[in-house]
């Protein structure tokens, strides 16, 4: 009985195995042995050359040399096994003292904080927000408003033509007329307008030929001037500081009458004259009036049955005095520099709040 054979294959799968450093290369390693057409069957395969006496012992070895080889595979491979999970924890680990990833927090654009502190004051009084064209018609721009063509009141606001009848709103009035008209003659009317409007003004540091206006309106019975200075006064206060006071001087507005425009006691000499205040300690921020009943009557409403106030401010400008902007095309220019430093703070104010 040629036993060599079974010697050879136990030699060459030790030498095979000592070079497996992988789960694969050892499963190849065990189909190339254990297999169907492996080596070990091939020795069993030489059990029909023998004699009947020499089959006992040959099977007996090549089964010996089975176990060996199954054996060192099982045992091979539970060291494989182990040293891939080790190496999977090891790539998995998460180093918790690694700092984290830092990113830029965007920052509210300063006008935007400033039109969103004068909504969130007079939702706060009940007021509704509501919205108009930037493309408007001549009639709900001027006419509706007591201003019919040709009025020299028009010059007060240098105005985009579009065509003839159809222009860029100079001013957020004309969603006093809409809204008004869509109230088909009855009240209350509580809103305020904010949106952009345009007039030919050359850019200068105070004028922008694009800017933002906040109208406000509001139509009732016995709605009095008293009405419109008292609102004006807490809104002068939430805005600017609680000790502000307010002045009203006589104006002309076509769309109102009596018409005044609004100031503010100085919030930085506290009316003692600088320059913000240009010496005079009043600081001018609106225009305003009881509305005209002619502009009541033209919107369908009975002016010896209701009156109203309404005015109109210019956030740009009051975000200039808020923040101490002192040009305000800076609004205008998206430059990061300018907005980064308006960054929100926790309490939700801004860094470089001048007041
Ligand atoms: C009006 O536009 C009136 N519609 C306001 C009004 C409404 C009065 C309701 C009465 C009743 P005025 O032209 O003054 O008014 O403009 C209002 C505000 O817009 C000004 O106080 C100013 O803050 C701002 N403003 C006017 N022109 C410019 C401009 N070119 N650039 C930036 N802000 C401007």
């Amino acid at each position: 009985m040629d036993t060599a054979g079974i010697l050879e294959v136990r030699q060459s799968f030790d030498d095979a195995i000592s070079d497996v450093d992988n789960l694969n290369a050892l499963q190849q390693l065990k189909v190339e042995y254990l297999g169907k057409k492996g080596k070990v069957t091939g020795l069993m395969k030489e059990m029909k050359n023998l004699s009947n006496e020499e089959r006992p012992e040959y099977g007996a070895k090549v089964n010996e040399v089975r176990t060996y080889i199954t054996e060192a595979i099982e045992r091979r491979g539970e060291v494989l096994e182990e040293a891939a999970l080790e190496e999977k924890l090891r790539e998995e680990t998460i180093d918790v003292t690694l700092p984290g990833r830092t990113f830029s927090l965007g920052s509210p654009h300063p006008l935007s904080r400033t039109i969103e502190d004068i909504e969130d004051f007079f939702l706060g009084l009940g007021y509704e927000i509501a919205e108009g064209y930037e493309v408007e018609t001549d009639y709900y721009n001027f006419e509706a408003l007591n201003l019919p063509k040709s009025h020299p009141a028009r010059d007060m606001q240098d105005t985009f033509y579009i065509s003839e009848e159809t222009l860029l709103r100079t001013h957020t009035s004309p969603v006093q007329a809409r809204t008004m008209e869509a109230q088909e003659g009855r009240g209350p009317v509580k809103i305020i307008c904010p949106g952009k409007v345009y007039r030919r003004d050359s850019d200068d540091a105070t004028h922008s030929h694009q800017f933002t206006q906040i109208e406000g309106l509001v139509v009732d019975r016995n709605i009095r001037m008293s009405d419109l200075k008292g609102t004006l006064e807490l809104f002068a206060k939430e805005i600017f500081g609680a000790e502000r006071e307010i002045r009203l001087r006589p104006s002309y507005f076509p769309f109102t009458e009596p018409s005044v425009e609004v100031d503010i006691s100085c919030f930085k000499c506290k009316g003692a004259g600088c320059n913000v205040c240009k010496g005079t300690g009043w600081i001018e921020i609106l225009g305003a009036g009881m509305v005209h009943p002619n502009v009541l009557e033209m919107a369908g409403f009975d002016p010896d049955e209701y009156s109203g106030f309404a005015f109109g401010m210019g956030p740009d400008r009051i975000a200039m005095l808020k923040y101490g902007i002192e040009d305000i095309r800076h609004f205008y220019t998206n430059d990061l520099r300018f907005i980064n430093q308006f960054k929100a703070t926790e309490d939700g104010g801004a860094t470089n709040e001048s007041i």
